[in-house]
């Protein structure tokens, strides 16, 4: 049984990966390359988006994605970003992108994982200046060394996830990632271009009073969520909702809360998608001490058949997820 890798505040991203990689004796430094070529994308990233509004490139590309919504131009450069860093970083055979169709061949055809990412989550908001943020997941391939990455590489269920992580470009950039040995947090200092460990091994609170949910589609929820927002009121939780996942979904992570994304007549089967939002922020917060369930299973247990395909998502802390488990459970 591996011990909880411990650092003391302040340690740098790559040092802390470093470190951590010394723990396992036969590790490769694969992982570890390819979460620096996140990080190192994910700088650009900020860069750009920092400048959004100075240099003109804020608002939308013109073209839509696979999901048939306008993509911004963001959303354009973050996909290319990180495609590059991926591929050129030498470790990643395939990639899943909210942004493209299929399957992303890098041609590494000899490494041995495959990622699946949300480049740039939440970016309607960055025309008002709100922040957004990347999603990611780490998988080892099924498929054999030295072949094109296949659509089973992909479709994993959550539980396979080797790393997953966020970036929220936010008041401060943070990277917040897991190897399935705790959560930690790094705060971006853009004058040294470094992550700086901030948050180490992140738990969520067991219960909280803050709820985030889009209730513009009230009127199409099911019964049971509609009570369990009379509940909320009834308890005069607080309502946040900032309609950027990353940012919704770290707020409640730091101060205690859930996340609710239900099916509605709009999105019958939930807005969220599995491989590239869902899973990496199930896999965090179970990590944190937290729960996500799509209403009937856990997240991590389900099996995907699709690449973009989209789930209901309930995710925070552990007692607000069981009180509305309780309550969809009325629904059956
Ligand atoms: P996107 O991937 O197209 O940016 O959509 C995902 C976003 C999430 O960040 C956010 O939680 C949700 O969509 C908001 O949806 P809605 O506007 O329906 O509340
Ligand atoms: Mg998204």
């Amino acid at each position: 049984m591996l011990e909880q890798f411990t650092a003391p505040v302040g340690t740098a991203l790559d040092r802390f990966i470093a470190q951590k990689q010394e723990q396992f004796p036969y590790a490769t430094g694969e992982l570890s390359q390819l979460l620096r070529d996140i990080a190192l994308a994910s700088k650009i990233i900020n860069r750009e988006i920092n400048r959004a509004g100075l240099t003109g490139i804020e608002g939308q590309a013109g073209g839509e994605n696979v999901q048939g919504e306008q993509q911004q131009k963001l959303d354009v450069i973050a996909d290319f970003r990180f495609s590059r860093a991926l591929s050129k970083g030498g470790e990643t055979c395939g990639i899943v992108s909210e942004e493209s169709q299929d399957v992303i061949d890098t041609g590494n055809h000899d490494s041995k994982y495959v990622v699946t990412i949300d480049p740039l989550d939440g970016s309607s908001n960055i025309d008002v200046n709100v922040s957004v943020g990347t999603i990611f997941s780490i998988y080892r391939r099924k498929s054999e060394l030295g072949t094109p990455p296949t659509i089973d590489d992909m479709l994993q269920k959550g539980t396979e996830q080797v790393a997953a992580g966020y970036i929220l470009y936010g008041s401060s950039t943070m990277l917040v990632y897991t190897t399935g040995f705790g959560v930690h947090g790094f705060t971006y200092e853009p004058s040294l271009g470094e992550y700086f460990l901030s948050h180490p091994d992140m738990k969520i609170k067991e219960d909280g009073s803050i709820f985030s949910i889009n209730e513009g589609a009230y009127n199409s929820f099911s019964p049971s969520i509609k009570k369990y927002l009379t509940y909320c009121k009834e308890n005069e939780w607080s309502g946040r909702y900032i309609g950027s996942l990353v940012g919704d979904f770290h707020r409640n992570l730091l101060k205690g809360g859930i996340y609710l994304y239900p099916s509605t007549e709009k999105h019958p089967d939930g807005k969220l998608r599995l491989l590239y939002e869902c899973n990496a922020l199930a896999f965090l917060v179970e990590q944190a001490g937290g729960l996500a369930t799509d209403g009937k299973q856990r997240i991590l247990d389900i099996e995907p058949r699709t690449l973009h395909q989209r789930t209901p998502f309930y995710v925070g802390s552990p007692k607000m997820v069981q009180k509305v488990q309780e309550f969809l459970d009325e629904d059956d």
